[in-house]
């Protein structure tokens, strides 16, 4: 049993809420007493860096460092939120898992390509982010397990990195990235690289592997990959097997960093619902842009994911992304979006009147969907013992019970007509976080989910004619704790006289 020390998570979030209002201007210090000094002792001490005098601030990465960006981490920590050391411990209980002479093999996300040279925004891979907290491409990560003294259990792996090398003519067109050496004083690695020369250095690294745990790509148009084909060559005894299947009931359970750095995107993600509240919208297009803006100004780092702008029946369409066309008053307009900070996410939708006014078909509905999230938000605690699957069927069950109360005929299939996906997900680095982790484990504390019924109803005379082309979806992200949930996007009002206030 996990009881999240609330505490601790106030103050971690008092910080980031400081961090947002003045950049703090502290010293710079060197790297080496920001991070290294503070992760768990090694086998080898660190030797000291021939720049260890400069003033770290003067040198550049390829993502915000405490000593470059003070104002967005603290000292130690690696990304906001996240400490070095934090990053050392998921890779030494990773590494507790697995059988000595395991080597774990994670390639960073590609960057992606619009159209020519033309880049998408970069997003690091989230198993990589997760065990290093390093964001660049072009790198790879190996974690190799040794065999732990009895004294120093966590000193049970070695780490390494390959990186992009320095290179000042190449990072004056794309933009300062980090280098080998800081792969070792910044991001702790054991040993560094360049990513140009990993066909001579990974087979060294994995020589004698027993295990090799990868999601890597190995084939592709059924041939090998060149990955594959030197991870074979390089171990060949070796069998490789899927990282996934260990990694996810880590990831799946939040730590008191990571419920903060979510609360903190919740918080912004509920002040941007409510400020949108407030004011009356002409169309789909303004209401997404002005979302957008929001979340970063109300401290968050931007969009989680392609929000959900949809007027009147078009909220019916799950995955609606258009969000071009103009907004009606007497209809609803469904907003399905979140911000993300520090890498985690949010995940909410609410429902509210273009005109400020629920019609009373509207409010009926949307009052059904609510009291039944509620009940939905209710069991996301340890004590109740349920699984995401088991609080689904709850939530059809009293779905049914409330559309029969309204004069829907539930019979036969219209349940699967009226609510076609399911109550929830996990949420986290992902939005769909952890992909393959079942919903079919009970809920402990920790864990941290959606809670998201919804009825659409379609323009069909087999439903009651005042409720035809209606779309309501409730939804709020949560972490389950022992005795109750903590609901980290309360922020975004949702009760029927509360949403009508704003307008009043
Ligand atoms: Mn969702």
């Amino acid at each position: 049993m996990m009881k999240l020390p609330r505490t601790a998570l106030r103050q971690i979030e008092r910080r980031l809420a400081q961090s947002h209002i003045a950049p703090l201007l502290r010293p710079s210090s060197c790297l080496q007493s920001s991070c290294r000094q503070q992760t768990t002792p090694r086998s080898s001490p660190p030797t000291s860096r021939s720049y260890t005098t400069i003033s770290a601030s003067e040198l550049q990465f390829g993502q915000p460092v405490h000593e470059t960006h003070p104002h967005l981490l603290a000292p130690g920590e690696l990304t906001p939120g996240i400490t070095a050391q934090e990053y050392a411990d998921r890779r030494s209980k990773l590494a507790s898992l697995l059988a000595p002479d395991s080597v774990i093999i994670l390639p960073a996300a590609e960057l992606k390509y619009r159209s020519g040279a033309v880049f998408f925004p970069f997003r690091q891979e989230s198993n990589f982010l997760y065990l290093t907290g390093f964001s660049e491409p072009d790198s790879l990560a190996v974690i190799r397990t040794t065999t732990a003294s009895p004294s120093s259990p966590s000193d049970n792996h070695t780490f390494h990195l390959l990186v992009r090398p320095k290179d000042a003519h190449l990072e004056q067109w794309s933009g300062p990235w980090s280098g080998t050496q800081a792969a070792i004083d910044v991001w702790n690695a054991d040993t560094s690289g360049s990513i140009h020369d990993l066909d001579s250095l990974l087979p060294t690294l994995i020589r004698d592997a027993k295990y090799i745990y990868t999601d890597a790509a190995l084939t592709q148009n059924s041939s090998p990959t060149p990955l594959s084909n030197l991870l074979r060559s390089s171990a060949p005894q070796a069998s490789i097997r899927p990282l996934r299947p260990q990694i996810n009931p880590l990831r799946a359970l939040k730590s008191p960093a990571e419920i903060a750095l979510m609360h903190h995107a919740g918080r912004a993600t509920g002040r941007a619902y409510t400020a949108a509240m407030r004011r009356p919208w002409a169309t789909e297009k303004a209401l997404a842009a002005f979302l957008d803006h929001e979340f970063v100004s109300q401290g968050g780092d931007g969009q989680a994911y392609v929000p959900v702008v949809a007027g009147g029946s078009r909220g019916s369409m799950i995955h609606y992304v258009q969000n071009l066309a103009a907004l009606r008053s007497g209809e609803t307009v469904l907003v399905d979006a979140g911000a993300e900070y520090g890498g985690y996410i949010s995940d909410v939708t609410r429902v509210w009147p273009v005109s400020g006014k629920f019609s009373p078909p509207q409010r009926d509905l949307y009052e059904a969907v609510l009291k039944v999230q509620r009940t939905g938000v209710a069991l996301c605690r340890e004590s109740a013992g349920m699984t995401l699957d088991q609080i689904h069927r709850v939530t059809e069950r009293l779905l049914r019970e409330q559309l029969d109360l309204l004069g829907f005929d539930t019979g036969g299939d219209a349940m699967g007509v009226l609510f076609p996906h399911h109550v929830g997900h996990y949420v986290g680095l992902d939005v769909h976080d952890v992909p393959g982790y079942g919903r079919d484990v009970k809920l402990r504390a920790g864990h941290c989910v959606t809670v998201e019924p919804g009825v659409y109803v379609p323009d069909d005379e087999r439903w009651p004619e005042h409720f035809r082309g209606l779309a309501v979806r409730v939804e709020d992200s949560v972490c389950v704790d022992d005795e109750s949930p903590l609901v980290l996007t309360t922020e975004a009002v949702k009760e029927v006289v509360d949403i009508e206030a704003l307008r009043e």
